[in-house]
């Protein structure tokens, strides 16, 4: 998996609206499936996010709404900036990104699918940049 990837997924539509199947451990999402997370409710002068995962791989998917997603590699690499605005946009995310979204669009929901439970007692986010950046370099 790469570090940042925008991948298409395929939304089944008929006379009733829409499906979009996410297979786990298959085309759409390709790891192990083990939390699945929403945000909702954003005001659109907040941000989310400021924080890298060690190795977590996640799909993001903003299922309604917009929302822009600033990926910081570190390593020397360009910031990339995606701007999910369809639920058939998805943003796979592999390793090591300091990630922050903004500019939420009104009533914006953003569905995550993760490889990884979360632990309240031992969180594996990094929140200070100069860490990520320390652990970016050694990477690189
Ligand atoms: C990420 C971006 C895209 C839980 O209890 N369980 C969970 O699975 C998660 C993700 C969070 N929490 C708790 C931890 C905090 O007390 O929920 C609270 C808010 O979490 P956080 O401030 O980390 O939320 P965001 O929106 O800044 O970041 C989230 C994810 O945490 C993060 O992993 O990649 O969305």
């Amino acid at each position: 998996m790469q570090l940042a990837e925008l991948i298409e997924l395929k939304a089944l539509e008929d006379e009733r609206g829409y499906l979009l199947p996410l297979e786990a451990d298959g085309a759409e999402v390709p790891f192990p499936v083990k939390r699945v997370y929403f945000m909702y409710g954003m005001p659109d002068d907040k941000e989310r996010g400021k924080h890298a995962h060690r190795d977590t791989r996640q799909l993001l998917v903003c299922v309604h709404g917009a929302v822009t997603i600033d990926c910081d590699f570190g390593r020397g690499l360009p910031i990339r900036h995606f701007r999910l605005d369809s639920p058939t946009k998805g943003l796979l995310l592999g390793g090591l990104v300091w990630r922050e979204m903004r500019d939420f669009s009104p009533g914006t929901v953003i569905a995550v699918l993760a490889d990884e439970h979360y632990s309240e007692a031992a969180p594996k986010e990094i929140r200070n940049y100069e860490e990520f950046l320390s652990h970016a370099r050694e990477e690189a």
